[in-house]
């Protein structure tokens, strides 16, 4: 069962390379304020994971630079998605909003949130 997971893992890492989205490009000045935007975010992800793939691919199409924490059980971030986020599932946005801290389950949501967000500021 692992080895299985582990093969449809690489399978869905090739395809996802291979259909690499393309970047939306924008001026410099809308690109800082993107990134200033992102900057208090960071995506609990397992590298493999098909729903992580999706963000990631939603990342890489708008031009999001996001920090990526790994929740694989020998990574470092595992126990603080479970004891602030509340479960270990993935993929997962942290979102800080000064003292406000938002754990976002859910890749359609997660994806809806950061083309909502990105559409305000260009
Ligand atoms: N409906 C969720 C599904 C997420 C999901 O099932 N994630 C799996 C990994 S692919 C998970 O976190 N499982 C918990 C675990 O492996 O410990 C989404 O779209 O984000």
């Amino acid at each position: 069962m692992k080895l299985i997971r582990w093969i449809l893992g690489r399978i869905i890492l090739i395809l996802d390379f291979i259909t690499a989205p393309r970047g939306v490009k924008r001026t410099s000045e809308q690109q800082a304020k993107i990134d200033a935007l992102t900057k208090n975010m960071s995506l609990y992800q397992f590298h493999a994971c098909p729903f992580c793939v999706k963000v990631r691919r939603a990342m890489k199409r708008n031009s999001l630079c996001i920090e990526l924490r790994d929740a694989k059980p020998e990574g470092l971030h595992r126990q603080t998605l479970l004891e602030q986020g509340g479960q270990i599932k993935v993929p997962c946005l942290r979102i800080e909003e000064g003292d406000n801290v938002t754990w976002m389950y859910e890749s359609s949501d997660i994806v809806a949130y950061l083309e909502k967000q990105t559409a305000k500021l260009v």
